[in-house]
């Protein structure tokens, strides 16, 4: 992108932890670091300036004639060695970012799948299938017979569909049969429907091998085909899965924040992204002889809590505590009081391990897919998963004992409502005997709601932490947008106190009306980053109730990550804008500006009937694109002016 829109970075040497986050937990211990000496991300950002080059995708190094780089403000001026132009590479880096991301959620997926599958062949007894109605619900959905048929069998034969997810070769993955018929006939007249998340994959990474695919357009084709089989695909089947084995969410009140450690008890954090880590670190911390233990070292008990997106899991499904996200999990260790942090995969900075050794803290790495040099690894077998889980705890015990390091606790915790399933949404507007989307589109018709935006992904110390993402939505709601969630999103914004239903003093009249009516926040918390395939699948309940269009790119909606950093966001960006969403990007967009590849980003797609991409570093600028999206596509659908406003009362929810 062109360099104006970059974004500098908040955190020049000299200004204050407050500058550079705007979580008053953090910057405390941001603060306490910098006395103790402890070096974190923030400080390696202010003094690393992102490399210029590769910000703008301007070189390649996919093989040793180069690594080869061309100018990104004469774009066109120069070629690599084997003659590769500026399209070329940056639509290969592209690809490969998404099929980085793209992994990352699909074997995500594919462990809980492993998991159901030994599951339901008695393999593993720790876990159980613990919501049948759900695995009835998602059977039928790909269209399983379960009429007659035992749970046992339903789950065998769901285990055989959602394979084909990952391992099919030619056809259509399961889950396109939740995708709108207009939708799924854009795929198909581009040539994008997804067969299985391997083989996308796999030949995404043939295509960019050098020497092959060289046309930006027809590499963007397998960008988007390889985005859709994780959206629809390995992060449908984490998040459908995770919810039949440990239950859907529905809303729950619970704390976030760094006062959520309790300094007379023995704190485990669990970190990364895969819930039955945690699910069995919640059996081993309730488990009276390791309560006993604990308060034989003289605790008064142990304090799970949860960070990043297995916390988000957690916090969905059960209200257990969260203590931050991505950016916080250093700065947490600087409390002195974490006893133990166990993590599996994916976001986990290699930086923890030094900090975690300045203040005595465990660091376990459990998952063989992650080790950390400096952590010590014990491997979390799915069959016996209590045997790390308790081995963790006891650990932690042990250090709470021997406790050296000074502890100090920012005394902040926020109370927020999580646990949004798309499922409860549903119930939600409708009741449970008239459970539907319909008075979510009923009042965006009205005009109440002027549109609905996804705000999620990562937060990152190249710009003002957790600043972005709140100052943005709060912009959103303050135009009618209802807001869904979910990730370290979801953990900024439940800091900033909006998700309860108090802030919907914050909203326009029209949502604030709405909001008071169901008595829900104007900001829904979803769950992690894999469960933004909760946010696909309600925006394909829209279309199917009608009103708002037939397709997923003729609705109200738009997405963003304001603060976005990892492979995994762009593989998210890409599957929304393949979808059909208009997905706007903060920080800074891996594209040179003035190219091909950035203008059918940015607006050839749209042109093809998907969505397009969007790039504001600006929170107000970036709420504002989606604002005028949102307004075109009402005034598309022939709904720009809104009807009377009348409040919303129990006969006109009856009525609905
Ligand atoms: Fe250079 Fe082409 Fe090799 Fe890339 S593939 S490093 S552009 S020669
Ligand atoms: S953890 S991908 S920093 S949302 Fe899912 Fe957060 Fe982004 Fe990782």
């Amino acid at each position: 992108m062109a360099k104006e829109k970059k974004a500098e970075g908040s955190q020049a040497k000299g200004l204050s932890p407050k500058d550079y986050t705007a979580c008053d937990a953090t910057a405390q211990m941001l603060e306490k670091a910098q006395k103790d000496g402890v070096e974190t991300a923030f400080d390696r950002a202010a003094s690393m300036k992102a490399c210029p080059i590769g910000a703008d995708s301007a070189c390649c190094k996919h093989c040793s004639m180069g690594p080869c780089r061309l100018n990104a403000k004469d774009p066109y001026s120069k070629t690599g060695v084997c003659g590769a132009d500026i399209d070329t590479i940056q639509a290969r880096n592209f690809a490969r970012m998404t099929a980085s991301g793209a992994s990352a959620h699909t074997d995500h997926g594919m462990s809980m799948l492993d998991v159901f599958r030994e599951v339901v062949n008695g393999e593993i007894s720790d876990y159980t299938i613990k919501d049948p109605v759900k695995l009835l619900d998602v059977a039928q959905s790909i269209g399983i017979d379960t009429e007659e048929k035992s749970t046992q069998d339903i789950a065998q034969e769901l285990y055989q569909e959602l394979e084909r997810t990952y391992t099919q070769v030619e056809g259509e993955i399961p889950f396109v049969s939740r995708v709108p018929e207009k939708t799924m006939e854009t795929w198909r007249k581009n040539g994008i429907v997804p067969r299985g998340s391997m083989r996308e994959i796999m030949e995404i990474m043939h295509r960019t091998h050098i020497g092959v695919d060289q046309h930006y357009e027809n590499i963007t084709k397998q960008i988007n085909r390889t985005a859709l089989s994780d959206g629809w695909g390995g992060s449908m089947v984490a998040t459908e899965i995770s919810d039949i084995l440990f239950g859907t969410p529905s809303p729950v009140q619970a704390d976030v924040n760094m006062g959520c450690l309790k300094e007379d008890h023995v704190n485990i954090i669990v970190h990364g992204h895969e819930p039955n880590l945690f699910e069995s670190m919640l059996v081993s911390v309730n488990d009276p002889a390791m309560v006993q233990a604990a308060q034989d070292a003289g605790a008064k008990g142990i304090n799970l809590v949860g960070m990043c997106c297995s916390g988000a899991e957690m916090l969905s499904r059960h209200g257990v505590p969260h203590a931050g996200n991505f950016m916080s999990t250093e700065a947490i260790l600087v409390t002195g009081a974490v006893d133990a942090m166990a993590v599996d995969v994916q976001c986990i900075k290699q930086g923890l391990a030094p900090v975690a050794k300045c203040y005595d803290s465990y660091l376990f790495t459990t998952n063989p897919r992650c080790h950390i040099q400096g952590a010590e690894h014990i491997e979390f077998e799915e069959r016996d998963p209590k045997e790390c889980t308790d081995e963790v705890v006891v650990k932690g015990i042990a250090r709470y004992k021997n406790r050296t390091a000074k502890v100090e606790i920012p005394n902040i915790t926020n109370s927020g409502i999580h646990g949004f399933s798309h499922e409860y949404i549903k119930y939600m507007l409708g009741g449970s005997f008239r459970s539907s989307y319909w008075p979510l589109n009923d009042n965006i018709i009205n005009g109440r709601i002027r549109g609905v935006a996804g705000v999620v992904g990562c937060t990152n110390p190249r710009v003002r932490h957790d600043w972005v993402h709140v100052e943005m939505v709060k912009e959103l709601i303050k135009n009618d947008v209802l807001v869904l969630q979910t990730g370290c999103s979801q953990i900024s914004l439940a800091k900033a106190g909006l998700l309860t239903p108090e802030a919907a003093y914050l909203a326009g009249d029209g949502l604030r009306e709405v909001c008071e009516a169901v008595g829900c926040p104007p900001v829904l918390g979803l769950g992690s980053c894999v469960d933004n395939s909760r946010i696909l699948i309600a925006a394909a309940e829209m279309v199917n109730v009608g009103g708002l269009g037939d397709s997923i790119a003729e609705l109200p909606v738009a997405g963003a990550a304001p603060e976005w950093m990892s492979e995994k966001a762009i593989s998210i960006g890409q599957y929304f804008v393949a979808s059909g969403v208009y997905t706007v990007f903060g920080v800074t967009f891996p594209t040179t500006a003035n190219t091909k590849f950035q203008d059918l980003l940015f607006d050839g797609l749209e042109q093809q009937g998907l969505g397009k991409w969007g790039f504001a570093v600006d929170p107000y600028e970036m709420a504002h694109l989606m604002v005028n999206h949102i307004d075109k596509k009402r005034q598309e659908l022939g709904i720009d002016k809104a009807r009377e406003r009348v409040l919303v009362d129990m006969a006109d929810r009856r009525a609905a």
